[in-house]
């Protein structure tokens, strides 16, 4: 007899939080895409190649579409995907369904807050880029929108940890499955810091935008948003390492060295996430320069546990190369499995995150910080984490999940291979290129390829790393369009998997696991490491917060676009 195809409702009928978490990623895609295509405009731009009269009248601007270019890649694309990501991982790994109500008003609360908030964008009426920074003033629905959308992730929040008490009532005494641990985890630290953009928005950017309120202090405003605007960066980051500790071990045919050491690199992000964000401030006046210098110590402790992580997971593959018959010194590297693009996506993820991390290390630094800030080094910077590591490990998730969950075949694999090596390398080059070119007092953020005749040249040290910008951008359009292709291709096929050959999810073994170890025990208290976090937040976040408060400086809206 031949093997059934199930029909899309025997697909969802088992597992009703399937379709929730497609419908979560697939909305984050869509985000993603329109993002993206923004991405070669914004690095011609710093090969001093000006396109953007191309997209006229459409587009006003390079800023419109700067500010396109970040708030849907790196606010929408993320969140969206890792909402419906980490929803299905947790109720899987646990074997606890979802309260599926709430889910799909997350969902719902997306898909709104994701329109009003596009309106505004498209129409260029908020081009007040990513970090939206008082004075300048975007249109009411660019707020509304975007306040709707951080409400969603903290029903994201509600909807983990509920799942999570739970298991514990149905469990009791047992330690957490891993994934469990490191999603609510993730989640909870998430709910912590999101607090600065909620009380942004709501007592001060919706006010103003809507004329209640005459000014807001940007001091202040900035300093809420970077509450949250680092711990984000790690909202981002931490659903890759879920892959990375919890999957990629299996997909690489090995297993994980330890569970307990990847439970701790967890709990260090739960509690030195947030009480960090000052390091984005220090050329601000207002702070003072004691608790920059403590910002900037904790800033180093947070980059401990993803110093465990490259540990923990480069033995966990060197083990996984070994047991795919992998010998010598390096010969287990080429011994994983280098067909198969979602492996192939996180392991170059990962790569590129050995240089973000050491340039993030530089901009911690309280003294050379300020030879990097506000220059193309900045980007430079970021584009490794967030659109390589973070970016093509979620590709990497994608090209299993989808089909695990649609029953779809992953459409042209040898295209999704290629998308994700030139992806790589094209941000490699840019990367390099725009860090160089930080280097030599090049500002981020500006028009450089449409400056006036009496400017023209200021920037001519750095024509040899615009070299390296010009051919990132051919890269990576090229590499966006493979990825998408197979994105879409998958999405739309007819064809549907016999059930024996629809993939697994690939949850890995651990050789040290959390079974009978005291310290696992301890670490499984999330809230009280929730709480110790909310501590160390109050203590270096409210002397300088009080003080601003008290002394607000309330400054009119500007539109300078
Ligand atoms: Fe950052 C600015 C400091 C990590 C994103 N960062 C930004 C901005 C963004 C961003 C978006 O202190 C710009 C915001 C804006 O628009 O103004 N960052 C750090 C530090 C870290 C760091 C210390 N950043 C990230 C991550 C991001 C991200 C992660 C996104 C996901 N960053 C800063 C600072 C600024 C900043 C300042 C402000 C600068 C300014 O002047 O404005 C660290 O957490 C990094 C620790 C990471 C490591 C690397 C570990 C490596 C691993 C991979 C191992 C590889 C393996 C592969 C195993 C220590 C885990 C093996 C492969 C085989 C094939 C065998
Ligand atoms: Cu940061």
């Amino acid at each position: 007899m031949a093997v059934r195809s199930a029909s899309p409702e025997d697909i969802y009928a088992t597992h009703p939080e399937k379709k929730v978490s497609l419908y979560f990623m697939v909305l984050g895609f869509i985000a993603l895409t329109i993002g993206v295509i923004f991405g070669p405009f914004q690095i011609f731009n710093y090969a001093n190649i000006d396109l953007y009269p191309a997209l006229q009248p459409l587009f006003k601007s390079y800023y419109q579409g700067l500010t396109l270019h970040g708030v849907l890649n790196a606010i929408v694309f993320t969140q969206f995907f890792i909402q419906g990501s980490l929803l299905y991982l947790q109720a899987r790994d646990s074997n606890v369904r979802p309260l599926m109500p709430v889910a799909w008003a997350a969902w719902w609360l997306d898909l709104i807050g994701l329109a009003l908030a596009a309106w505004p964008l498209l129409l260029n009426n908020a081009t007040v880029l990513y970090t939206f920074y008082p004075p300048l003033q975007g249109h009411w629905a660019f707020y509304v929108g975007a306040a709707l959308i951080i409400v969603s992730s903290l029903v994201s929040v509600f909807l983990s940890v509920e799942m999570w008490v739970r298991w514990k009532k149905q469990n009791p005494g047992k330690p957490t499955p891993l994934v469990t641990f490191m999603t609510t985890a993730t989640w909870m630290m998430w709910g912590l810091a999101a607090i600065g953009l909620v009380v942004e928005a709501v007592f001060f950017l919706i006010p103003w935008s809507l004329g209640w309120i005459k000014g807001v202090d940007p001091l202040l405003a900035r300093s809420l948003f970077w509450w949250s605007g680092h711990p984000i960066v790690y909202f981002w980051l931490l659903p890759a390492y879920v892959s990375w500790y919890g999957l990629l071990p299996r997909q690489a045919g090995g297993k994980l060295i330890s569970d307990p050491l990847a439970r701790m690199a967890f709990l260090g992000f739960l509690v030195f996430s947030t009480p960090v964000g000052f390091h984005h401030q220090f050329a601000d006046p207002g702070i003072s320069a004691f608790w920059k210098g403590v910002h900037t110590v904790l800033t180093m402790m947070v980059a401990v546990p993803s110093l465990m992580t490259a540990f923990t997971i480069a033995a966990s593959l060197e083990l996984a190369g070994r047991a795919n018959g992998g010998k010598g010194m390096l010969g287990w590297i080429k011994a994983l499995p280098w067909n198969n693009p979602s492996v192939v996506a996180q392991l170059l993820g990962a790569i590129a995150f050995i240089f973000g991390g050491a340039g993030g290390i530089v901009n911690a630094s309280f003294t050379l910080d300020y030879v990097v800030h506000n220059t193309t080094w900045i980007p430079g910077h970021f584009h490794l984490p967030v659109a390589t590591a973070s970016t093509l490990t979620f590709f990497g998730i994608a090209f299993w999940l989808i089909p695990h969950i649609t029953h779809k075949p992953l459409a042209a694999p040898r295209t999704a291979l290629a998308g994700v090596w030139l992806w790589f390398v094209g941000m490699m080059f840019m990367a390099f290129g725009m860090h160089m070119m930080g280097l030599q007092g090049v500002p981020r953020r500006a028009h450089i390829s449409a400056m006036s005749a009496v400017n023209d040249g200021i920037y001519a040290s750095s024509a040899f790393y615009m070299v390296f910008n010009a051919i990132a951008g051919v890269l990576l359009t090229i590499a966006a369009v493979q990825l998408f292709y197979v994105l879409y291709a998958t999405l739309f096929s007819r064809r549907r998997l016999p059930a024996d050959q629809v993939p697994e999810i690939p949850f890995a073994e651990a050789i040290s696991g959390p079974e009978g170890k005291n310290g696992v025990k301890v670490m499984d208290r999330l809230f009280f490491w929730w709480g110790a976090a909310v501590v160390l937040v109050l203590i270096v976040y409210m002397p300088t917060l009080v003080q601003l408060f008290i002394h607000m400086v309330p400054a009119p809206g500007m539109r300078l676009w």
